[in-house]
């Protein structure tokens, strides 16, 4: 009762805390957090069991002459009881170290033929996102292709479709950044070329759901590392189609291709095509406008 009272739905309580993602990975993430929180639960309401029995059951008790009573059975080098101890826990971390795997690797899988890709390039202190195969100059094919940037004043939109496979190959042009956006349940380190130690500059996620999503650089990169943010706008495909047709397409107010604004604003599809961020905003550089704290 009370917990219906409160809003809490089974599901929530076995989220744990655990954040609400917008991707199937961010989900298969909570599934082994719900697992894992369960199991140790379990192995703690053991625990507790024993130490209360303990506690209350063999206390050390008085004789009847009142004299105190010596040390109860002692337990040390009893070689099932050792044998336990150590075999036990090391079952358990295999059991954990199991279903990690086998996690990160649904999470990190990527599939020949990704639905869209997009470049993430970063740099001190901003986002560009590219979407290779689209021409805003069918002049000169494939000369310039749809790119979103971030300004002092605006925040770069990273448009996406709902329900594809996207993959985010990431670049960057100085120092190690990192692409975060809290909903993906998901970061990755943005690394300058050439790539070093193996490091995978791609990954791939679907997004279950049309929203507005926080991005943010999570590399302390340099002085204005806070305000390298972005936004994530999930789009329907057909919107989004929409979208990618209208960045390359003329504007006949402006005489260029649409800038990513224009074309959301075209599309007039409300909160979900506003043609700026929603989530955050850019960092207020009047000094003047600072009260005297
Ligand atoms: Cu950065």
């Amino acid at each position: 009762m009370t917990v219906g009272v409160s809003g809490c739905s089974a599901d929530e309580v076995l989220r744990f805390g655990w954040p609400e993602g917008v991707t199937p990975q961010a989900e298969k993430m909570r599934e082994l957090w719900t697992w894992s929180v369960i199991a140790a639960l379990a192995v703690g309401v053991i625990v507790w069991a024993l130490i209360f029995w303990t506690v209350a059951f063999h206390r050390r008790k008085k004789t009847a002459d009142g004299s105190p009573e010596e040390l109860p059975r002692q337990f040390q080098y009893n070689m099932p009881l050792e044998l336990f101890c150590v075999v036990v826990p090391v079952i358990m971390v295999v059991v954990l170290f199991f279903f990690t795997t086998t996690t990160e690797r649904s999470v990190l899988d990527k599939k020949d033929n990704p639905d869209t890709t997009v470049d993430v390039i970063a740099f001190q202190w901003n986002w560009e996102f590219r979407y290779p195969g689209t021409d805003t100059n069918p002049a000169v094919p494939g000369e310039q292709q749809v790119s979103t940037v971030g300004s002092s004043t605006e925040i770069p939109l990273l448009v996406l479709p709902t329900g594809k496979t996207i993959q985010y190959n990431l670049e960057s042009t100085d120092v190690i950044h990192s692409f975060w956006v809290p909903e993906f349940h998901f970061k990755r380190d943005v690394m300058p070329m050439p790539k070093k130690n193996n490091q995978d500059p791609s990954f791939q996620n679907t997004i279950d759901r049309e929203g507005s999503f926080v991005g943010r650089c999570a590399e302390l990169c340099g002085t204005y590392h806070a305000v390298m943010n972005f936004e994530v706008r999930a789009l329907s495909p057909d919107k989004f189609d929409n979208y990618l047709r209208l960045r390359q397409q003329v504007n006949p107010a402006t005489g260029k291709p649409h800038t990513a604004a224009e074309a959301l604003q075209a599309m007039n599809c409300g909160e979900l095509c506003a043609p700026q961020a929603v989530t955050t905003q850019p960092f207020n550089t009047d000094r003047t406008a600072r009260t005297a704290s």
